[in-house]
């Protein structure tokens, strides 16, 4: 007998099902619409209760009812899957609406940059050089321990190496390849490279194991010059720093050169001018003398000559050495020469 209690109709079915649209309509993001699923559609739903009963109803009912859940939930199926995706799209298109860049929107721009001190510093310095009739040479940072010392006539264990102690490759053989403690190997290669005369200037960086001061950086940069020509004197020397310390610096800085020692140079000299920052009376910059050295100078030794096959007979020559952070450092009254390893903008930016 069928349990006339349980019976159910065809407006059943039709209420429980325009209850899932309307809980379809109501749900507003994707996450809503899941626990939608369940409740329209869900073991738990209206329609899964109508099911239920099928059992209850005549053979002829329940296969009329038993189709009309099996279309209602179709079509609640269907309408899910339409108002998911239209969520999804809403959703899609709310995300790439708060991740838009505004592309028209103006911002400050970067100011442009410009050359570093230290970089203009060495262009100027070169074109005072190529003003006076010099070449322009250049040569690598990594070199020989031959051309950075033993050509320059400090051979192995020389003390005066101790003074320009650096750091050194790990390449075969050892000891044989260092970054070089100043320009003078270019000196080397310019001779190695072509015959007298030579006049030329090789700016660079330079490495050396020394602690940071006012006056040292462990990366500096030098500027090598280097004259080979028949009849040159100590005094074509003295005239050619004298002309550049003139031409770089004005003429009310004074220069001097004090007897020195240098292996490569003989006889040598130091090349020292009135510290800028005290005018003279000394200061910490420069260690209370009065006076800053910016290089050293002098003839060409006869044992580099030999090392690189010019006959010193025939031919004579000075060579000079000057560091370029010191020569920036004394135009510009740059107190203490660490500034300008700092990359601080409002610093950088006042030259
Ligand atoms: C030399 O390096 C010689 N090669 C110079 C030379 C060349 C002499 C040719 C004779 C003939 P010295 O170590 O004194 O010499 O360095 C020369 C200049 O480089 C110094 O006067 C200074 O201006 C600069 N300099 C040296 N070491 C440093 C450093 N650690 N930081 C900044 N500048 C430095």
């Amino acid at each position: 007998m069928p349990d006339v209690s349980n019976a159910f109709d065809v407006a059943d079915v039709a209420a429980a099902e325009a209850d899932g649209r309307a809980r379809i309509d109501a749900a507003h993001s994707v996450e809503a619409l899941r626990a939608v699923e369940t409740e329209v559609v869900g073991r738990r739903s209206r329609l899964a209760a109508l099911q239920q009963r099928l059992g209850g109803l005549s053979p002829e009912e329940r296969r009329s009812r038993g189709r009309e859940l099996n279309e209602a939930r179709a079509r609640l199926q269907a309408a899910l899957d339409v108002r998911r995706a239209e969520l999804e799209e809403a959703e899609r298109r709310a995300r790439l609406e708060s991740e838009r860049l505004d592309l028209t929107e103006v911002l400050p721009r970067p100011g442009p940059g410009h050359l570093h001190l230290v970089t203009q510093t060495q262009a100027e310095l070169e074109d005072v050089f190529v003003g006076m009739g010099y070449a322009v040479a250049e040569g690598p940072e990594a070199e020989t321990d031959w051309r950075n010392f033993e050509a320059l006539n400090l051979p192995p264990g020389h003390p005066a190496r101790s003074m320009w102690d650096t750091f050194y490759l790990r390449l075969e053989p050892p000891g044989s390849t260092l970054l070089r403690t100043h320009t003078s190997p270019v000196q080397i290669r310019v001779m190695q490279a072509q015959p007298p005369p030579i006049f030329i200037v090789a700016p660079g960086r330079c490495y050396r194991r020394e602690t940071p001061d006012a006056r040292h950086l462990p990366v500096f940069h030098q500027i090598e010059g280097l004259v080979v020509d028949r009849g040159i004197s100590f005094a074509d020397l003295s005239g050619t720093i004298e002309a550049f310390t003139t031409a770089y610096f004005g003429p009310e800085i004074h220069s001097r050169l004090r007897p020195s020692f240098f292996p490569f140079t003989e006889p040598s000299a130091e090349y020292e001018i009135t510290c800028t920052i005290c005018k003279g009376a000394g200061c910490r910059t420069c260690s209370g003398t009065g006076w800053v050295e910016l290089g050293g100078a002098g003839m060409v030794d006869p044992a580099v000559f030999a090392a690189v096959g010019i006959d010193d007979e025939e031919w004579s020559g000075f060579a000079f050495g000057f560091g370029i952070d010191r020569c920036a450092q004394m135009r510009h009254g740059i107190a203490d020469m660490r500034v300008l390893l700092e990359n601080d903008i409002r610093f950088l930016s006042q030259f």
